[in-house]
């Protein structure tokens, strides 16, 4: 942690890196054992390419000219190119928890330091001012009251969210400037649980009048109804957070509010072979008290055809009744009611029994009506209808045609698509309308002091065999946090080098600002032509591929792909797209027959639901994207997972903070800090000359730092000698005037 800086002041960044996913631990040993054992016996050690991908630890025997003779690890002599050599670094840094320490930044070396902590359960590791976060995927010793004593207490100094979020606290004190801690990384990296052990500790230094309990137990709440099992991890989040926990003068937390962004309403309707629902319809059918069962008629969860196509029930590990009660037990605690739980229940039912509900043809134009059958009557009577208005409104349009009013029979497919429609919004309604009741709960009390610390936590990139509109969105939302973090890294670095009017040899970084032109350019980017095509009547799928085909193909980060689909190459890798569904995904239409039927409803809550959808059709029908702002890894190659790395940007976050000076103070601050350790009396001379003055009498190397106009900027490591010789003076000055106080006593 750097003193003063600025630039990064208002933000301290935690990344969740890529994990090195179910690598086992006897898989990591079994790989990089060689490497290790070769380590020791290293004098002249180089990274060697092998054509898999791997890198291997090769030892130089001989250089001459252009080629070198290296020997592997395995015993293999090889003549080869020395230009495809990488340094490695002497065994002394083996493992060093900032990789700004390492001699050599280049990918072998920064992959072998976290390989190497990672196999001794160290997964956190410093990136400069970012935190690396490598999934360890079981249960570390890490986390709790003692470790917490310890962050707190400075007794432990290495890496860990504990300290990010320690600062955090005494940056918000100390400077008055709201903090925020983003965690980026790739779906199931482990943002959401870095999200929850930074919460952890906040709740712990900022607790007292017990809000902070109700603040963690927001947790359960919203991945129940938010989070999913995806092919690629088990509790994926399908929505954005952004939670601001709010503190008092005193610095105890006085309460929190709960922003959510773009939850992922189709899988409610439809979800991938081997993929689940929101784990609340399960945990609800699993672990609902016999009463409840019968009032909403309740069935297993093979029986509901919204869950049943994906093939997908359980989730090892996780008991669903149990979780059915953790979650009734959090609601409770941020205060909704009984009553209110019965009716979310009721809606939840409601969803359920919705997916159920087929359609009779009733002529032979297609026009269907819904089948009298239980599931009909059982969405009536949890909605609080009359079974004739609910068939009416999913299987009719009422349309104003010139003066008259018309009524339009739906065909199968409107049908269905009027009948999800409801579904996805009584879901995504009820979403909203707990995050508002939660909001309620923790609202931040009237004396409202500003201090906040915000924790940024969404849905991580995603890439699957197939990627559909949910990808697109998900991936789209990461692009744009990733130029988010690029900006406040990079960029704001450099320009503070250059604004302070220091020589600064740029470093250049991938800035992924021509994909995010790609999406949002207008008229002619991916979302402006999606939005175009979703108004005109006759647009399908095709005619969107082939427009995106027209208009962007000689844009380098679009390639237009066979049939429907297309490729977009993101920061962290190319994702293809089938554009099958897009259309419909992104109109998102929900017919005011639909909303006029909920506001008729006898319970509270669809009528709830039905005003605020008015209110927002009211601002036009707009689509999803404009509200937005997340293999086999055993057999995945070395190089495969240096992907990974750069998709993260760790490398690029390393290179920038150590080829130039990372620790910055005004000279304000420096000479009032060690003015005192001066021989000669400066009191009389500006800053500047005094902090120059400093530097002499200190003989740090010129090239050890840069005076800018208003601030001084160290290479690493040197303020920590210079914060040496001021405790050790500070100690001595301490001695003598106690020793006085002893002899005047
Ligand atoms: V997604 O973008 O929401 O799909 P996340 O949020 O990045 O994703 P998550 O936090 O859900 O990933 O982590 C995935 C799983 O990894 C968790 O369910 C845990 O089983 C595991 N995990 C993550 N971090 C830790 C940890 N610090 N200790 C132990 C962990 N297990
Ligand atoms: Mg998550």
């Amino acid at each position: 942690v750097v003193e003063d800086r600025p630039s990064v002041a208002d933000e301290d960044l935690v990344s969740a890196a890529a994990p090195l996913p179910s690598v086992s631990k006897s898989n990591i040993e079994h790989r990089w054992s060689d490497i290790t054992s070769y380590t020791t016996k290293k004098k002249v050690q180089s990274w060697f390419q092998l054509p898999n991908g791997n890198w291997e630890l090769a030892r130089i025997v001989k250089t001459a000219g252009s080629e070198s003779v290296i020997s592997l690890p395995d015993g293999k002599v090889l003549n080869v190119n020395s230009d495809s050599l990488i340094p490695a670094n002497p065994d002394i840094l083996d493992g060093v928890d900032d990789l700004m320490q390492l001699s050599y930044l280049n990918e072998p070396s920064v992959l072998f330091d976290l390989q190497y902590r990672y196999s001794r359960d160290m997964i956190y590791t410093k990136a400069g001012p970012v935190l690396v976060a490598i999934n360890p995927f079981k249960k570390v010793s890490l986390y709790g009251n003692n470790y917490i004593e310890a962050y707190k207490n400075k007794s432990i100094e290495s890496p860990h969210v504990y300290a990010i979020a320690d600062t955090a606290i005494r940056e918000m004190t100390q400077d008055e400037v709201n903090q925020s801690i983003i965690i980026s990384g790739e779906s199931g990296a482990g943002k959401t649980e870095t999200a929850k052990i930074a919460m952890q500790y906040l709740a712990a230094l900022g607790g007292g009048i017990g809000i902070e309990y109700e603040i963690l137990k927001t947790n359960p709440i919203l991945e129940a109804f938010g989070n999913a099992k995806t092919l690629r991890n088990d509790n994926s989040s399908r929505f954005g957070k952004l939670i601001e926990i709010h503190f008092s003068e005193t610095g105890k937390i006085s309460g929190a509010k709960i922003q959510t962004f773009l939850l992922e309403k189709s899988r409610v309707v439809q979800c991938a072979e081997g993929e689940r629902s929101y784990h609340i319809f399960y945990q609800l059918c699993a672990g609902a008290p016999r009463t409840l069962r019968e009032k909403l008629n309740l069935k297993d969860v093979n029986e509901y055809k919204y869950l049943n196509q994906s093939n997908c029930y359980a989730i090892t590990g996780m008991d669903d009744a149990e979780q059915f009660h953790i979650v009734k037990e959090a609601l409770d605690i941020v205060h909704v009611s009984e009553e209110d739980q019965e009716s979310v229940f009721a809606m939840l039912a409601a969803v359920l029994w919705l997916g159920n509900i087929s359609f009779n043809m009733i002529d032979n134009e297609n026009h269907v009506e819904a089948v009298a059958d239980e599931s009909l009557i059982n969405v009536a009577q949890l909605i609080g209808c009359e079974t004739v208005d609910l068939n009416l409104a999913l299987s009719t349009r009422k349309m104003r045609v010139g003066h008259d009013n018309i009524i339009q029979k739906l065909t199968l497919s409107q049908a269905i698509d009027t009948r999800d429609a409801l579904a996805k919004s009584i879901y995504a309604c009820l979403f909203e309308w707990l995050v508002e009741q939660i909001n309620k709960s923790l609202a931040v009390g009237k004396r409202r002091t500003g201090r906040s610390i915000s924790i940024l936590d969404i849905y991580g990139f995603e890439s699957f065999g197939r990627n559909s509109f949910e990808q697109f969105c998900i991936n789209y939302a990461n692009e744009r946090l990733q130029q988010h973090f690029n900006r406040h890294l990079f960029k704001l670095e450099q320009e503070e080098y250059i604004q302070d009017g220091i020589d600064w040899a740029k470093v250049d970084f991938d800035d992924n600002q021509d994909c995010l032109n790609l999406f949002e350019k207008k008229p002619l980017g991916l979302l402006s032509l999606l939005d175009e095509e979703s108004t005109f009547p006759n647009g399908t799928d095709i005619t969107f591929a082939n427009k995106l085909k027209q208009h962007l193909n000689s844009n380098p980060c679009f390639r237009g792909e066979r049939e429907k689909a297309f490729t977009v190459s993101h920061f962290a890798g190319e994702v293809t797209y089938d554009t099958t569904g897009f259309l419909e995904k992104n109109r998102d239409l929900l017919h005011l027959d639909s909303i006029q039927l909920l506001s008729l409803c006898s319970c509270h809550l669809p009528q709830i639901f039905a005003s605020n959808m008015l209110n927002q059709s009211e601002k036009a029908v707009v689509g999803p994207l404009h509200k937005a702002g997340g293999a086999d890894s055993q057999k995945l190659s070395v190089a495969t997972k240096f992907k990974q790395l750069r998709c993260c940007g760790v490398l690029e976050v390393v290179r920038i903070s150590r080829s130039g000076f990372p620790s910055r103070m005004s000279h304000q601050k420096f000479a009032r800090r060690y003015g005192f350790l001066l021989l000669e009396n400066v009191a009389s001379q500006d800053p500047l000359s005094v902090s120059v003055a400093i530097l002499h009498q200190f003989n740090i190397l010129p090239e050890m730092y840069q005076v800018g106009y208003t601030k001084l900027f160290f290479r690493t490591g040197q303020i920590g000698i210079l914060e040496d010789t001021r405790n050790h003076t500070l100690h001595g000055i301490l001695r003598v005037q106690s020793c006085f106080r002893g002899h005047q006593a």
